[in-house]
């Protein structure tokens, strides 16, 4: 029997003969009675009727009220983000408009109507953001060098739709395909290109295929690396640009998908992730992922946090990036090789600016430039980086004193004086830095190393670099007045139409309005043209060092149209404004993403 703590006996009897409890209490006892003399079947009836009843409630209650019970906060915060973004778009088309000349210039951009969207909040997936109000605006080339250029890319899509379409490379010499993921890697490369020399014909094509063609399962083994700064960067700067949702929404899809790589102990991710099955792995060919790889992801993930106000993308990559400014290095300079699991860097392993090295000081420079110069720990990690890089990488030849930077390898981290192209990188990202208030040393740094690129390019007949160059640095004991400053090995005289330098020679063109870098430019484009042009596209060579035996291999590979045409387009833009470098960042695949206040 109840009896309420602190209640005398004497209470409990006065509260008991409450009529009123009495008779409730009579009234349930009956309905009990009743309800267990009745069959199943009429038990069951009587369910039935109250859940229809109630979903019959719940159905007649509006929408609007039903989505504003659900999650009015979040919504608050996305069309904040949206807002924010939508001022960066119409900011840059101010700016482009300032140009002037050419056709459509300084026209005014219509404004669709915002229509925000509710109602697609599920458990995991804050709705994408609406349909861009404002596109970036692009008038097309304005002078010949960039009529060259968009007659370069549009010879490269032509071959490719006719021969490629969907799949991930042309072999332009075969007119057939190479496949490396199954991802249509030179469409979402080539998108954000064709947006920005205003071919809108071919930004439709691609487009549409996207929207039509582009999945994600059910089983896609990819490198995460590869597939997020050609993919998810393309597929963001094409979003970014065009304003279209569907890529937002692709990205995102992709995204989640990647998401299983980073479940490792230490955080940092393994090499390669199945978006179809959704699981991740090491390497095939070794128990470590590499360096750069993992340390040029956070550019894409972070933007894509941002814009879906899911911050789980942004907290993965900001993980390894944290991890790896606490991992000890050598004066700021890092192993090639690191460990998903123990998180540890593999003892030993080269040290270098090129393959498997260069894009992490690269991600550390524009990850605090993203971010708006608010992340000290990367400004910090990247200047050391680069004063390591000057106390043991960088040597000169013997002869005429050509920068360059060395390797080190092996325990005794011995120097081997050897370059990649993608080393070549590096100028750009100086003098970068040196345009946001970095050490301006750097950009003495940033002409030696520019000086010698162009003269990996110059020294051979064909005016294309090699992929590795070795350098000469001993003064030979016969004092030999014609020593070389530097020589190619046979295996490393190919030329995959790679970017580097011309995104360097954008970079210092873009900062300094010399034109002696456009005038280079136009020397390497006349390289590809005469020595890489074939009838159904543009091909890599296997050999530099011979015009009459170029060896061409076949192969187009999707940076020719992210990067290499893209770079050539913007450094024969005379105006200097077509990006403005204070409002958006290139990732390493030179897809255009947005500077953020933090
Ligand atoms: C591109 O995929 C990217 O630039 C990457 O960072 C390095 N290699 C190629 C181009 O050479």
């Amino acid at each position: 029997m109840y009896s309420p703590k602190g209640l005398t006996r004497t209470d409990y009897i006065s509260l008991n003969i409450n009529d009123t409890a009495a008779f409730a209490r009579g009234t349930s006892q009956s309905l009990w009675r009743r309800w267990n003399q009745l069959s199943r079947f009429q038990r069951n009836l009587v369910y039935f009727s109250v859940i229809t009843i109630c979903l019959i409630i719940l159905y007649f209650i509006p929408n609007d009220a039903k989505s504003s019970i659900i999650d009015k906060e979040t919504n608050h915060d996305q069309l904040q983000n949206i807002e924010k973004h939508d001022k960066l778009i119409e900011e840059l088309v101010v700016d482009n408009g300032d140009q002037g000349g050419g056709a459509g210039g300084g026209e005014v951009i219509e404004e669709p109507e915002f229509q925000p969207e509710v109602n697609q909040i599920d458990d995991d997936q804050i709705g994408p953001p609406q349909p861009k109000p404002n596109a970036m605006k692009f008038n097309g080339p304005q002078n010949e060098r960039q009529r060259a250029v968009v007659g370069a890319f549009l010879h490269s899509w032509k071959g490719y739709k006719q021969y490629a379409w969907g799949h991930d490379n042309l072999k332009p010499i075969s007119a057939g395909h190479h496949e490396w993921f199954g991802l249509g890697l030179t469409i979402i490369d080539g998108l954000d290109t064709a947006y920005l020399m205003g071919l809108n014909a071919e930004f439709a094509e691609g487009k549409k295929w996207v929207e039509e063609s582009l999945t994600f399962g059910p089983s896609k083994d990819v490198n995460l690396f590869e597939t997020t700064i050609r993919v998810l960067g393309g597929l963001l700067s094409a979003y970014h640009m065009s304003g279209e949702k569907i890529f937002f929404e692709k990205a995102l899809d992709l995204g989640d998908r990647l998401m299983p790589a980073f479940s490792t102990r230490s955080g940092v991710p393994y090499s390669d992730v199945n978006i179809g099955t959704r699981t991740a792995h090491s390497p095939k060919w070794g128990p470590d992922s590499s360096t750069s790889e993992v340390t040029t992801i956070q550019l894409e993930f972070r933007d894509l946090g941002r814009i879906s106000q899911q911050p789980k993308f942004e907290q993965a990559v900001a993980r390894v990036s944290e991890h790896v400014h606490h991992l000890e290095k050598y004066d700021g300079l890092v192993p090639i090789f690191i460990n998903a699991n123990t998180g540890a860097f593999r003892e030993f392993s080269t040290i270098s600016f090129g393959a498997r090295g260069d894009s992490y000081y690269e991600y550390l420079l524009k990850q605090w430039l993203q971010t708006g110069k608010t992340m000290d720990f990367l400004r910090e990690d990247y200047i050391t980086g680069i004063w390591g890089a000057e106390k043991h990488l960088v040597q000169y030849t013997a002869a005429n004193k050509y920068l360059f930077l060395a390797e080190l390898t092996g325990s005794q981290k011995d120097i081997k004086p050897k370059m990649d192209h993608l080393t070549c990188f590096l100028g750009g990202t100086l003098a970068l830095g040196v345009h946001n208030g970095l050490p301006p040393e750097h950009m003495k740094f940033a002409e030696q190393l520019v000086r010698t690129c162009y003269q990996t390019y110059a020294i051979q007949p064909t005016f294309l670099a090699p992929e590795i160059t070795y350098f000469n640095i001993q003064t030979p004991q016969s004092g030999d007045a014609n020593q070389l400053d530097m020589f190619v090995k046979t295996n490393d005289a190919h030329n995959l139409l790679r970017p580097e330098f011309l995104e360097s020679l954008f970079y210092m063109w873009y900062l300094t309005g010399n034109k002696t870098y456009q005038d280079w430019g136009w020397q390497i484009f006349q390289g590809f043209e005469k020595y890489t042009k074939v009838q159904h596209g543009y091909t890599s060579i296997g050999n530099v060092r011979n015009t009459q035996n170029t060896r061409p291999r076949d192969m187009m590979e999707s940076f020719w149209l992210s990067e290499t045409l893209k770079y050539l387009y913007l450094l024969f833009d005379d105006s200097r404004k077509l990006i403005d470098l204070e409002k958006w960042i290139f990732n390493s695949e030179g897809h255009i993403l947005p500077v953020y206040d933090s």
